[in-house]
């Protein structure tokens, strides 16, 4: 039914990359985005959800050239496990596709022939790092060396993960190429740019239209007083990629035709379904577009992307809608600690549907982190999905099917609680429009509380020894069953596989205007289970097999750097080198932009004359308010490092699982500033 309220909306998911698999901080944007197209599709507006594989670059081909295979045999092999992890999460694209794909080159020559047609396209003779074994340039991230600022060897050739410097690759000390190990010579060559400043005006209006999360627009409004710079838009061959129309031998770079990757699937769908792919991309187009990505693409989607579309004359984007990462246990996904999960390893110890819950009990529409504890995870579940809904059908299914054969009564027992569970429907619709899905699971699960406790106040299972109370029975277990299906309405995004159960136990279709009626004189089908409680062996079993992986993963000499690497054996005469010693704590303060850091005043003395200055990642645990006048032991001997705030005059011990319990000392009379610990 075509109803005059009808949006058009497409809407897309960062693609992931063609050389690695999706992991749970990919499923975080995946299951946003599908429980809100579902959202989408139940109120009846025409939604369309297209992803595809990022399939070129640098890091693609030369993981494709250790296999030994060719990049286009290794990107397909990828997008067929990808898109059968997506399926399994229940993700509904309409179209997945790659971005190595004839729609894609079409658009991006298209795109490209017109910025340049404009003005918009400059070129000039840029310097590179070149590996003269290899005969490729080399792109920052295959440079190492020993860091200019704090020399600390073999760090990364654009930043130290020691120091937090950054800087150009062709300022590291001694660097060598990480492809063949030989040393970097430099290069001129000839590259492209876009001329983002052109669009400057542009963007600030878009930026300020209304429709950007507030985060995001302060994000640009730091970028545009730092100044737009214009984008190299191209490499060198070799490369995996497109070449560039009329220019032998360069080619796009990988985040140029990434973006353009959503039109090329769309178009690719259009084709298809008979689609008119125009009217959703055309300037002044009247249909929605939305990006969901994480925020540490933000600078493509919000600066090049739209400013990309304008110079080539189609619609700009309506919003971006950007997410923070995921933690597991409170720290970052590590994979000597088995919590860099991948999504396969999800699905072959747990029911994904119980993944996509709890991520929506945690999400909200801004930018902020999202911890996977796993065990409040298995709680959460296990309390709200078995112990709140399904057990409201559970209580009541086998009454109406064994004493009134499956039919539902004619009566609302409760009227005043009928009203309140299905009048919710607009208010949680709001809350899905808006991303607020934390929000609404609470909702929802406060109406299944007092479902329940209308239940376990009538007691149907005490009634029902009582001859004479046989309809309050019937109109009871009825009412209860209907409410459980008004709250499996409003949790049909989020829930499709248990929702499509509860449409085969009820004999109904759930679609989002039925949660204003009940069901009266209707008969349903005998109850089966239709959830499992979370198992928190099976949590641990998935840890394990997800250090496993690791274990068969491990030579992988040119592969990303592992993240949290196993420090070294040391001897005694390293330790002792080490001056540990007691510190007061005298003054404690945030550091701008840090996420992590606070800035400490430390006293090595009780009178303050020797004071160090240190900057530590306890912020997750202290407000610094209250570490003020606390004991802490700290590392003495370090030398002084130049960070991104300040120098770092030491470093400053805490002991504790990490996130908030991380522990410092309490003055106590045994300890004094200065004492030596060993
Ligand atoms: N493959 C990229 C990533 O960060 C995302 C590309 C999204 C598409 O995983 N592009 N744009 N703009
Ligand atoms: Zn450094």
């Amino acid at each position: 039914m075509q109803s005059p309220n009808k949006r058009k909306i497409l809407v897309t998911c960062a693609l992931p990359y063609a050389n690695g698999s999706i992991h749970l901080g990919h499923l975080l944007e995946h299951i946003q985005t599908d429980i809100w197209v579902r959202f989408q599709r139940m109120r009846g507006h025409e939604t369309y959800f297209v992803c595809a594989d990022d399939a070129h670059g640098t890091p693609i081909m030369l993981k494709a050239q250790e296999l030994g295979v060719s990049p286009e045999e290794m990107i397909a092999g990828v997008r067929e496990e990808h898109m059968a992890d997506f399926s399994d999460f229940m993700i509904s694209f309409d179209n997945y596709h790659s971005t190595h794909s004839d729609e894609n080159r079409a658009f991006a020559s298209e795109i490209y022939n017109k910025l340049n047609e404009s003005g918009y396209i400059k070129s000039r003779t840029i310097s590179q790092l070149y590996d003269p074994e290899k005969g490729m340039f080399l792109p920052d991230r295959f440079v190492k060396g020993t860091c200019p600022t704090c020399k600390s060897e073999d760090e990364n050739g654009d930043s130290c993960d020691n120091c937090g410097a950054t800087y150009s690759p062709t300022e590291v000390i001694n660097p060598r190429s990480v492809v063949s190990g030989a040393t970097p010579i430099l290069k001129d060559s000839e590259h492209f740019f876009f001329d983002l400043p052109a669009f400057e005006k542009m963007l600030k209006d878009w930026t300020t239209g209304g429709s950007l999360q507030e985060e995001m627009a302060n994000k640009l409004n730091e970028w545009f007083e730092q100044g737009l710079q214009q984008w190299d838009i191209s490499r060198d061959s070799p490369y995996f990629g497109f070449e560039i129309p009329n220019a032998p031998g360069k080619f796009f770079y990988v985040w140029l035709d990434a973006p353009i990757g959503y039109m090329g699937s769309f178009k690719n769908l259009c084709d298809k379904e008979n689609i008119d792919f125009n009217s959703y991309w055309k300037e002044n187009s009247e249909a929605e577009l939305y990006h969901f990505i994480g925020k540490d693409i933000i600078y493509f989607h919000s600066l090049f992307w739209p400013a990309m579309l304008e110079g080539a004359g189609y619609r700009k984007p309506t919003s971006v809608f950007a997410h923070g990462f995921v933690t597991v246990n409170g720290a970052k996904m590590s994979k000597s600690k088995g919590t860099f999960i991948k999504g396969r390893t999800f699905l072959d110890h747990l029911n994904p549907e119980y993944l996509r819950y709890y991520y929506a009990a945690k999400l909200t529409n801004r930018i902020d982190d999202l911890d996977l504890n796993l065990e409040d995870f298995a709680q959460r579940v296990n309390s709200d999905l078995v112990g709140k809904v399904v057990n409201i059908a559970s209580r009541c299914a086998s009454f109406i099917t064994k004493r009134f054969d499956g039919m539902l009564s004619a009566n609302i027992d409760d009227q005043a609680l009928a009203n309140e569970v299905t009048s919710a429907g607009d208010r949680l619709a709001d809350l899905y429009e808006n991303r607020e899905f934390a929000k609404a699971m609470r909702e929802i699960m406060a109406l299944a509380d007092k479902v329940n406790e209308y239940i376990a106040i009538k007691e149907p299972w005490v009634l029902i020894k009582d001859e004479s109370k046989q309809q309050e029975v019937h109109d009871v277990c009825s009412l209860g069953i209907n409410l459980f299906r008004t709250l499996m309405i409003y949790l049909k995004p989020v829930l499709p596989k248990l929702a499509q159960s509860t449409e085969a136990f009820l004999n109904d279709e759930l679609l989002w205007h039925g949660h204003q009626t009940l069901l009266t004189n209707h008969k349903i089908n005998k109850f089966k289970a239709l959830l499992q409680r979370v198992d928190m062996d099976k949590v641990e079993a998935m840890v394990t097999a997800s250090k496993e992986n690791l274990e068969e993963a491990k030579p992988a000499p040119t592969g990303p750097i592992a993240d949290d690497p196993i420090s070294p054996e040391i001897q005694f005469d390293d330790f002792a080198k080490i001056d540990l010693r007691i510190a007061k704590i005298v003054k404690a303060e945030h550091v701008e932009k840090a996420d992590k850091l606070l800035r400490l005043e430390l006293a090595l003395d009780n009178d303050g004359n020797e004071t160090r200055q240190v900057f530590a990642g306890i912020k997750s645990a202290y407000q610094p308010e209250d570490l003020e006048g606390k004991l802490t032991v700290m590392v003495a001997n370090l030398a002084p490092r130049k960070m991104r705030f300040g120098m770092s005059e030491g470093m400053v011990l805490a002991a504790g699982p990490g996130g908030k319990d991380l522990w410092i000392l309490n003055p106590d009379d045994g300890a004094q500033p200065g004492m030596r610990v060993k």
